[in-house]
């Protein structure tokens, strides 16, 4: 299958993120990607294409105005403040305050616009993340244009940025807005599964009233991990999106044995969805070795998932999402798309 990457994708390239109470050396990083890519010539997968350049027009499909102006005009803001560096928030409207009216001062807006401190901005930000939502728009016309699969090799990912917030290493979210974009291609139904050991709020809660976009996810129970405060298994969707909306939360710890069973659980949910195409949130973050998470998936447990998925007989379309064993990245993402080729 093709590839899709800009180098663009490269220039956010965060120093620190604040974790465990410090300012650690950041884990989503541009070594990611190149890993990936990498194996993929290694491999001999497949073509890599640089994207094609969609505008503005497919990102407002999925964000807010206030947002995407904020994500524009922040290195501005920023350094008008006098401010260089990374920038972090540190104050949110919570309960009982007010996130209208939208605050002039960057640090307002950095609240008002985020949902964690855990994720660092700088100036190349913005543009490395539409480079990134360009790689998904650019594999989901390849999979509209008829073929079987593609990959889009994104990074930043996306899958905790909602309609107006950032968090979560995320800004702009690719698989959203890949499957907005298929949508409005002529796709009747799109169905997401995102199996990133975290749980993927922002797909979410993008899509969490319609019923023409099936989110599923398999991920850490959100009472035990990141990001805590979405992802348990009564959020089902609201209104027309009712039943549209499917959490497999599991417990620290699992193996592909309790993991491949809410796999399995969610491809049977797709199946009676009858989508046009499915989108695969790649998270290769359940890894045993993963320094942030605590599933248990080995190397060849990728291949298997890859397999699987294939299993389902959809255009699929994968997005990356996290990762942070860059030395087993490259592998891990390449045994799943062969696994995928292969079954
Ligand atoms: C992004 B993705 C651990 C800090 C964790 C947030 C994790 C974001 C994961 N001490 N910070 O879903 O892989
Ligand atoms: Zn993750």
């Amino acid at each position: 299958m093709k590839t899709v990457f800009s180098a663009g994708q490269l220039a956010h390239d965060p120093r620190h993120e604040i974790s465990d109470g410090e300012l650690k050396p950041a884990v989503e990083i541009p070594a990611r990607a190149e890993i990936v890519r990498a194996r993929i010539l290694e491999a001999g997968m497949g073509d890599i294409l640089a994207p094609e350049e969609f505008g503005m027009a497919p990102l407002a499909r999925v964000h807010d105005a206030g947002y995407l102006d904020f994500l524009d005009s922040f290195w501005t803001r920023w350094t008008e403040a006098g401010r260089g560096g990374e920038a972090f928030p540190f104050v949110w409207p919570v309960r009982g305050l007010r996130a209208d009216p939208v605050p002039d001062h960057i640090d307002g807006l950095l609240g008002r616009y985020s949902f964690d401190a855990g994720t660092p901005m700088g100036e190349e930000t913005f543009a490395a993340a539409r480079a990134s939502a360009n790689s998904a728009l650019t594999g989901a016309r390849l999979v509209a244009g008829g073929d079987r699969a593609a990959f889009a090799l994104c990074r930043p990912p996306g899958h905790h940025a909602a309609a107006d917030y950032y968090g979560g290493y995320c800004f702009l979210n690719n698989a959203a807005i890949a499957a907005q974009w298929l949508r409005d291609a002529g796709a009747a139904r799109v169905a997401i599964f995102d199996v990133d050991y975290h749980h993927g709020n922002g797909t979410q809660a993008i899509f969490y009233d319609r019923s023409d976009v099936l989110f599923l996810s398999v991920h850490a129970d959100p009472r035990e991990e990141y990001p805590y405060f979405l992802g348990h298994a009564e959020e089902t969707g609201i209104g027309a999106g009712e039943g549209f909306n499917v959490n497999y939360p599991l417990a620290p710890g699992a193996d592909w044995g309790v993991w491949s069973a809410a796999l399995d659980a969610g491809l049977e949910r797709i199946a009676r969805f009858a989508p046009d195409v499915l989108v695969v949130s790649l998270g290769l973050d359940p890894y045993e070795k993963d320094p942030i998470s605590r599933f248990r998936l080995t190397q060849d447990d990728f291949t298997r998932l890859g397999a699987r998925l294939a299993r389902a007989g959809l255009p699929t379309l994968f997005v990356l999402e996290g990762g942070y064993a860059v030395d087993a990245l490259g592998v891990n993402c390449v045994n799943t798309l062969t696994g995928f080729e292969a079954g």
